[in-house]
């Protein structure tokens, strides 16, 4: 790709942040909390604007409903106001089907078909709360499964699901796309009923075009090979979109690319050999983490920048040159050529591009010095501070 291009599509890129990533989490063990936490949807979204503020690629936030319910008095459309006012807009909605007592055994694959009803009109509100938002993507996550042989028929709990699936696809309107993210275990420990990326393709498969996988880079047993599992959805046309974040063990959600710098560069390389980095592809790149111990918004702007950086690399190998190592059969030249770029160091490329849309080459020491942080520490005193389950 010529120099020029290169620069264009980094500049042009597209990373939504997670509302939940500004507020306080943790582990079953202990939620540690920090100051100036958000204590309401509209202060996340003020949070996620000053990522899209320092960096210039994140324009959109994902909300987690009920997570990011309005206060009392406002509706979503004000909150979609806010985002306008602040420089974003909302992004995926995320309904939350794994918090109320009523899903133990499960929400839309649960046994009883009350509580699957309950689920079901959750899903129907959060198309709703797109439609007032003006957001095009509902993210289906769900935590069904069961935790021991016998305790639920595994056949049946698919049945289920495709019927819930088909009830919320119907809903849909035309220009709406339904990600179906899937993960291998957690909370259920022995069956999951979209535990890997072949059950969410069959069923998005059965649903129709709108339809499409979502990658949560977490969601893997170790050693997964993620770029297959990419190259052969794109090659579908089922990609829907990315979880960005990384895993040493299990679905770790920490920063993207903190773990495995490689991996998510050969990610970023299937993509970008789809020429498929730009919005108008229809993949979605949205992070999915959780910052336990380190600061939100500087969390936030680290892992975009870590996204950048290994589009950038992918961007920069030599695809002339790689097609006629391959077609040769040369395997040490192919290897190398990828390599090559995987080596690069990128980070001056991208300070250029930031200078060139009017920003600081560095955001992680832009932010710090715009006195942001102080602000909010100041300012966000009483109230409660959102964290899971708010
Ligand atoms: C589940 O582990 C998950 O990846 C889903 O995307 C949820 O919506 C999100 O994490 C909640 O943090
Ligand atoms: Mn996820």
């Amino acid at each position: 790709m010529h120099p020029d291009q290169i620069r264009a599509t980094l500049a042009q890129q597209h990373i939504e942040t997670p509302s939940w990533a500004y507020g306080n989490s943790g582990t079953r063990f202990k939620v540690f909390a920090q100051d100036g936490i958000p204590r309401t949807a509209f202060e996340k979204i003020s949070d996620a604007a000053q990522v899209h503020r320092f960096t210039g690629v994140a324009p959109t936030v994902a909300i987690h409903i009920p997570w990011d319910t309005p206060d009392a008095g406002r509706s979503y459309a004000d909150l979609a106001e806010h985002a306008r006012s602040e420089g974003v807009a909302i992004g995926a909605v995320n309904p939350n089907t794994f918090q109320d007592d009523a899903y133990k055994l499960g929400s839309v694959c649960n046994p009883d078909p009350a509580i699957r009803r309950r689920a079901i009109g959750h899903l129907l509100e959060c198309i709703d709360i797109m439609r007032e938002t003006g957001s095009k993507e509902l993210s289906l996550w769900f935590a069904d499964g069961t935790n021991y042989p016998g305790q639920d028929s595994i056949r049946e709990r698919q049945d289920r699901l495709a019927a819930a699936l088909a009830e919320t696809y119907a809903a849909l309107d035309d220009d709406m796309t339904m990600l179906v993210e899937y993960k291998f275990f957690e909370p259920a420990f022995y069956s999951t009923d979209l535990p890997d990326w072949g059950t969410s393709l069959l069923h998005c498969l059965h649903l129709g075009p709108q339809a499409k996988v979502l990658v949560d880079t977490g969601h893997h047993a170790p050693g997964t090979n993620i770029e297959m599992i990419v190259a052969t959805l794109l090659r579908e046309g089922r990609l829907g979109g990315f979880h960005f974040n990384s895993r040493f063990y299990a679905d770790d959600d920490l920063m993207v690319g903190s773990a495995d710098p490689f991996a998510l560069f050969r990610i970023m390389f299937e993509i970008a050999q789809a020429g498929a980095v730009l919005p108008d592809a229809g993949v979605a790149f949205m992070l999915d983490q959780c910052h336990n111990i380190e600061a939100k918004i500087p969390g936030q702007i680290r892992s975009v920048m870590n996204v950048q950086e290994a589009t950038a690399k992918a961007l920069l190998v030599d695809l002339a040159a790689l097609a006629g190592a391959r077609s040769s059969g040369d395997v040490l030249a192919a290897n190398a050529i990828v390599m090559d770029a995987y080596s690069s160091d990128v980070r001056p490329l991208l300070a250029a591009v930031r200078e060139e849309q009017g920003l600081a080459p560095d955001p992680m020491a832009a932010f710090a010095a715009s006195g942001y942080t102080e602000k909010i520490v100041s300012e966000r005193v009483g109230g409660s501070a959102a964290g899971w389950g708010a």
